[in-house]
């Protein structure tokens, strides 16, 4: 992000209560780690945060922290389609498009809403206030991160976030052998077993105890 798009989201911030969190349907290791640590931030901003999911996501990545304030659209759709009509502002996170949600789609364009994009993928389509796209980065959770140190609040980082977005990087990686991790993907990871993150147990709770 350039300075001119980190002063718009701060502003953005500035002027928004509740703040809905979405990812893309069949969640993933990143689209949870990257929505849930991004939702524990913005709450210690004194925001209400409301993370939704287009449906239900694998038992593997069940035992993630704070997965159980996670909202399935499929079966709560008039709770989400209330969030999302209270929401100042809205994140989309791990997709490029909003029919990545499949029927979500629909009550995200109803909204009145601002969007804001983290994404990786290619060519993300045009509908966000602020579009943070880098298609280098290794993951969503990855671009969380330097979200939160764009925002000054690196001081945040509890080990919640540094769980959730270990698992991001972690799983959309295969475990840090993909080309798109980097040496800074490794800093971001040092700093994530710093902050808490249990690096030996995650590894073992997503691939040892259950098949991904
Ligand atoms: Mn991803």
């Amino acid at each position: 992000m350039n300075s001119e798009e980190i002063l718009i989201l701060k502003q953005a911030l500035a002027n928004t209560s509740n703040i809905v969190i979405v990812g893309h349907k069949n969640p993933d290791g990143d689209a949870i780690g990257s929505c849930l640590g991004l939702a524990n931030f913005l709450k210690q901003l004194e925001h209400q945060v409301t993370v939704v999911m287009p449906n239900d996501f694998p038992e593997f990545l069940k035992w993630i922290p704070e997965t159980q304030t996670i909202i399935n659209y499929e079966q709560h759709r008039d709770n989400v389609k209330n969030c999302l009509s209270e929401a100042n502002l809205v994140f989309t996170l791990d997709f490029n498009a909003l029919n990545r949600t499949g029927d979500l789609a629909q009550e995200l364009m109803a909204t009145k809403a601002d969007f804001i994009l983290i994404d990786h993928h290619q060519e993300p389509d045009d509908y966000a206030l602020v579009t943070y796209s880098d298609v280098g980065m290794s993951s969503t959770s990855e671009m969380v991160y330097h979200f939160i140190e764009f925002m000054g609040g690196l001081n945040l980082l509890n080990k919640e976030i540094a769980t959730q977005l270990y698992v991001g990087i972690m799983t959309d990686t295969g475990s840090f052998r993909f080309p798109a991790t980097t040496a800074a993907t490794h800093r971001v990871i040092a700093h994530l077993i710093e902050a808490g993150a249990p690096n030996s147990i995650i590894h073992q709770n997503v691939y040892d105890t259950n098949s991904p």
